[in-house]
């Protein structure tokens, strides 16, 4: 759960990226840290063996401020590798958000199914069922990419997917400012944020776009 400090005026975001193995979690978060002003993010910890597979975590913190206001957000990933099931739970706890990254290709279907089967699983255990999840479907640039009408929806046949090829960053801003504006409005439904620290949620994703790269105007709704 965020944590949020009216008298010091400064509020922590947890978001998570989690997904099977190899499906582009510390890519994206890589390409995200590229695209932040440096002012506005500290070292991006990437923990993972020599062939590249994240062994624990990554973690980028990305601050700034709004209304004479201090938002930090630390946004970490998870290993995909099924053997690291224990890190990722704790990795998991207190997220206010989730980022599920899924592997375009026809054969990713199953690791993608599992992963999304685990996800659900961790969730309920910590008790983080209403915490909002977005899907990303990434390596959009690979020919064995599905259709996008026939990719799996996870149960839900009218939930909206993101689409990335974070190797080259296409769909990594937008995919963030989807998880970010939705874990603002969730806790603002919780938290009544907007009402208690006097910023409305467009003066949020304002700042939030002014500080990782994008122009206001190109904020996706
Ligand atoms: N073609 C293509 N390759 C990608 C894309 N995103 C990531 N990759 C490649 O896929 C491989 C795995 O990417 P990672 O970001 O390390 O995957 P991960 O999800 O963090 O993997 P784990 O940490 O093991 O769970 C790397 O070789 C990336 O360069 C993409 O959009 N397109
Ligand atoms: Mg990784």
């Amino acid at each position: 759960m965020a944590q949020v400090d009216f008298a010091e005026r400064t509020l922590t975001l947890k978001l998570v990226y989690y997904g099977p193995p190899l499906s582009g979690k510390t890519t994206n978060l890589r390409m995200l840290h590229e695209a932040v002003d440096k002012l506005n993010r500290g070292r991006l910890i990437a923990l993972d063996t020599r062939d590249d597979r994240t062994l624990f975590f990554d973690l980028l913190p990305i601050f700034f401020r709004a209304s004479n206001f201090s938002f930090r957000i630390k946004v970490y990933t998870v290993p995909g590798q099924a053997v690291h099931e224990a890190t990722r739970k704790v990795v998991l706890t207190g997220a206010d958000g989730v980022v599920f990254v899924a592997d375009s290709s026809a054969e990713a279907r199953e690791a993608n199914r599992k992963s999304w089967q685990n996800l659900e699983a961790n969730l309920a255990t910590l008790g983080l069922e209403k915490v909002p999840v977005v899907v990303q479907y990434n390596k959009r640039d690979l020919p064995d990419a599905m259709p996008l009408p026939d990719v799996d929806r996870f149960g839900d046949l009218q939930r909206a997917v993101q689409e990335a090829s974070a190797k080259t960053g296409q769909g990594v801003n937008s995919t963030f400012f989807e998880l970010v504006g939705r874990a603002w409005d969730s806790l603002d439904r919780d938290l009544k944020l907007s009402e208690r620290l006097g910023i409305s949620s467009e003066v949020f994703r304002a700042a939030l776009a002014e500080h990782v790269g994008l122009a206001p105007d190109s904020i996706p709704a």
